[in-house]
């Protein structure tokens, strides 16, 4: 495929200003009449109407009402050179939305339709200039059957319905506001709504719906809930209110992403709108509530100022994804702040960020360091599809989030009031973005921020320290330095802001004065890194401290410090930042499982167990704080730290490091069991959540141990469960244990939930990821072959794929890459399956296999021709021709 690069953007010569879509719904035959009024754009110097289309039969086409008098076609371009500044191009089209398994463009999916149009899903409905560039007016008329799809949904307000002849129906609908194509949605189906009826801050009242298939009513009210507090949050902390009068919320089972912002119709996947305690875990719930609010936040970051190109996509998503990084922090410590006062919501904060810095480290950190690394701001890419990333969404957030460090949150919210000021209505650049946060904050010089838009790879930053006992002096110096990555050799420094504390021997921390200021200041502060190498130098100090860098995980770095065990120890026991606590707990935790990988017969470090131990015993400390820093690191970030990853040894290393934490600690752990009792009545709480993540992971290591006692309570608390968080905690436990319990365990889940979806996702998940505990148990590979064949899974649902296949692909390397090579024959061959029928999500599990060459080489000897034979296979996608490509090259 053709490498499309951001240099070569050009404006079209013409724009749409209205356009008019008629769909008559059928499964198999569906009618697109599409009205355009096309438009010359004045910037631009002559040149043809340039529309596309994909998979599409194209009916009739006119321009004024005439036939065409010159038009070329290009493959999926059609190019019609039109006379004067307006005309009226109609295309008539029929499509197939039954045969339509890519899930891109219209689609069937449990007897309705439903569509997914970004990034280039609409050229699959219509011809159309399907660019963002592109914001047109649209007006929508829905024609279907009355009795298989009596609800008619599309963008905007509903203007008019009414019955038709042969027991059909139709509803028309306008959005007031112009749009890129790729926000343009319908629902044709069987639905029934939860509404509220809310007023804005204006007073202005407005209709919210969740649209969701009829059993699944008593599951809407959490993401309801959401909506109504992501819509205050907007309002309260940005000044931004919805603009409509209308918003619904549609779920639909078969989705390939999370969920899309469309214009007024927000399309989910199921399961970032349905829960209930019997359903959904703790985790479902604070997903849906974060994924409901970044929806919803892209109405203004995405949708009343979109971007100009796909190059630009970090602009609305990394934007989107830090305002609802913040919007969730701050629903946490609101409710903690009544349970705790101040410190709890700080530590509510805490355990929001750790949980993002844990996105971070496992998803971001290896794609930049791996084939696909690509910037923010991507210079190019073959199919946009493939640049839906993890640096795209959360190192796109990671970089707004070091503008409002730099800025402070009085001068982010400035340049974001600016921003809209300049660009409402407006398909924009990063660049824009950056000069109206510049603009509004004096001209601050972002030119130097700018690299973070253009440099992949993921900065090293060194720090190292010199204390002068005379002087009361502590020197610390930051170096930086980033790798490089493919098609980019030379890295430049960044603007990293640095934020740091001083701890005393007492572990305290000390006001920081820096030579040659007057007075001492606050006890965490924010150093500039601009340069190759920089010294700081602290003055006034009574002792030599322990330097504390990057509080709160302050910049997207890799921090590579050079501190012994008991430094480590201290810190986990001291820092008074709680990112950090946990940050000096995973360094610990890394260093002794990456030494029993390299040396089997070596043993878990008693310093390390005993750091564990005070950290665990603190009753002082939230629970949610301590589940985080007492679960190890993850298995995907230890394996991308090792050289010559070799994930066997790595498994052998986490099962005897839980196996010795297990058993070392049980007193503690049933301790916290006794504790952290099951509440009577469950609640979504964020106080009650971190209990029983808590109590879940207890259970883990007592599992993991084959602790008797800790195997019992497991049994009984899977049974006694009064809702999912516990039930599948404790089920999670069993699985991943040698105990006989497990399987019996889980048929008994099977069985309560043989008829809910979203649950069996999890019961598939499970079993997918599961350890071999028990060294006479069968291959995981083998049981996921056999849940292949089972009823309820799907290669046409794509939850199904990321639970089943996701799972072992991506969170279970040890079994996964089976010495004998079966794992990586049984991907390429499910790849090639997915692939033929739906390339987007095909390309996602051909992605689990991007960093082989970090590989043992005998692992990279197995893999190699297995990604060959994907390439070479008849009718190998783009989307996954891209993603192998770059790994082979
Ligand atoms: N734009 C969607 C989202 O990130 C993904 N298609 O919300
Ligand atoms: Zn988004």
């Amino acid at each position: 495929a053709p490498t499309i690069r951001r240099a070569d953007y050009r404006p079209l010569p013409w724009t749409v200003e209205t356009v008019d879509l008629h769909f008559s719904l059928d499964a198999e035959a569906t009618v697109v009449t599409n009205r355009m009024l096309c438009v010359r754009n004045p910037d631009v110097e002559g040149g043809p109407i340039r529309l596309w289309g994909e998979a599409l039969e194209r009916l009739a086409l006119t321009v004024d009402g005439q036939p065409p008098a010159s038009l070329r076609e290009d493959g999926t371009l059609l190019e019609i050179d039109a006379r004067g500044e307006r005309v009226v191009v109609e295309v008539r089209t029929r499509i197939n939305p039954r045969a339509n398994t890519t899930l891109s463009g219209l689609y069937r999916s449990n007897g309705g339709f439903f569509t997914q149009c970004e990034a280039e899903g609409f050229r699959r409905i219509t011809c159309f200039p399907d660019r963002p560039d592109v914001m047109a007016r649209f007006t929508v008329t829905l024609e279907a059957d009355r009795a298989a799809c009596p609800v008619l949904l599309s963008n905007g307000n509903l203007v008019e319905q009414g019955e038709l002849p042969g027991g059909r129906h139709y509803a028309k609908w306008e959005d007031p506001f112009p749009k890129p194509s790729y926000l343009f949605a319908l629902v044709a189906a069987r639905l029934v709504a939860l509404e509220r009826r809310v007023r804005t801050m204006s007073g202005r009242e407005v209709l919210l719906q969740v649209w969701v298939e009829e059993g699944n009513l008593d599951r809407c009210a959490h993401a309801m809930d959401s909506l109504v507090h992501a819509m205050r949050w907007d309002e309260e902390t940005f000044g931004l209110e919805l603009d409509l009068d209308r918003f619904m919320i549609v779920a639909v089972a078969d989705f390939n992403m999370g969920a899309m912002e469309n214009k007024g119709l927000n399309i989910f996947n199921t399961k970032f709108v349905l829960a209930k305690p019997d359903t959904a875990t703790d985790l479902d719930y604070e997903n849906i509530e974060s994924v409901v609010a970044h929806e919803y936040f892209h109405n203004w970051t995405g949708n009343r100022v979109t971007c100009r190109d796909w190059f630009q996509l970090t602009l609305k998503e990394g934007l989107t994804v830090f305002r609802d990084q913040q919007f969730s922090a701050d629903m946490l410590a609101r409710v903690a702040s009544e349970a705790a006062g101040p410190e709890g919501a700080a530590s509510a904060r805490a355990v929001k960020r750790i949980d993002d810095v844990r996105v971070l480290r496992a998803a971001q950190f290896p794609e930049d360091a791996g084939p696909m690394a690509h910037p923010i701001r991507p210079d190019r890419y073959q199919e946009i599809n493939n640049f839906y990333t993890a640096t795209v969404y959360e190192k796109g957030a990671e970089v707004i989030r070091m503008l409002h460090t730099l800025l402070g949150q009085e001068g982010f919210r400035n340049g974001m009031d600016l921003y809209f000021s300049y660009h409402d209505g407006q398909a924009v650049t990063c660049d824009d973005f950056v000069e109206a946060m510049s603009e509004a904050n004096n001209g601050f010089d972002l030119d130097p921020f700018m690299r973070w838009y253009g440099q992949a790879g993921t900065p090293r930053v060194k720090a190292s320290g010199a204390w002068d006992a005379a002087a009361g002096r502590y020197t610390l110096t930051l170096t930086q330095d980033t790798p490089p990555t493919p098609g980019q050799a030379l890295k430049l420094p960044l603007v990293i802001p640095v934020a740091l504390g001083l701890i005393g021997p007492d572990g305290r921390d000390r006001p920081l004065r820096l030579e040659g200021e007057g007075q001492a200041g606050a006890t965490t502060r924010v150093l500039r890194l601009t340069e190759a190498e920089q010294t700081f130098r602290f003055v006034g100090l009574d002792a030599e401290p322990v330097p504390s860098l990057l509080r709160g995980f302050s910049a997207p770095v890799i921090l590579e410090l050079d501190e012994d065990d008991a430094r480590l120890a201290f810190r986990m026991a001291h820092d008074a930042d709680p990112c950090n606590r946990w940050d000096a707990a995973q360094r610990y935790a890394e260093r002794v499982v990456l030494a029993l990988a390299a040396d089997p017969a070596g043993e878990v470090a008693p310093g390390f167990v005993e750091a564990f131990c005070i950290l665990l015993g603190d009753d002082r400390l939230d629970p949610a704080f301590r589940a985080q820093a007492l679960a190890l690191p993850g298995e995907g970030y230890l394996l991308e730290r090792m050289s010559a990853a070799d994930p066997a040894a790595l498994r052998s290393a986490l099962m005897k490091a839980m196996r010795t934490l297990g058993r070392a600690l049980a007193a503690s752990w049933l301790a916290v069991l006794e504790t952290m009792a099951p509440a009577p009545v469950y609640r979504y709480h964020p106080g009650d959540a971190g209990r029983r993540a808590l109590a879940n992971l207890a259970l883990r290591y007592l599992a993991a141990a084959g602790d008797e006692r800790g195997l019992a309570c497991a049994q009984v608390r899977f049974e006694g469960a009064t809702n999912m968080s516990e039930r599948f905690g404790a089920l999670a436990a069993l699985v991943q244990s040698a105990s006989p319990a497990r399987g019996t365990a889980l048929a008994a889940f099977h069985a309560r939930y043989r008829d809910d979806a979203l649950v069996l996702d999890k019961w598939f998940a499970l079993q997918a990821g599961a350890w071999r505990w028990d060294a006479t148990a069968a291959p995981t590979l083998e049981r996921v072959r056999s849940l292949l064949d089972d009823p309820a899974f799907s290669l046409a649902n794509p939850n199904k794929v990321y639970a089943l296949l996701g799972t072992f692909f991506r969170a279970n390397p040890g079994e996964f890459h089976a010495a004998d090579g079966s794992g990586h024959a049984f991907w390429a061959e499910q790849v090639i399956a997915l692939d033929a029928k739906n390339p987007q999500v095909a390309a996602r599990m051909a992605r689990t296999l991007e960093n082989w060459r970090h590989l043992t080489a005998a692992l990279q000897a197995s893999i190699r021709p297995q990604l060959e034979r994907v390439l070479a296979s008849e009718g190998c996608s783009p989307d996954v021709a891209e993603v192998i490509g770059k790994a082979l090259e």
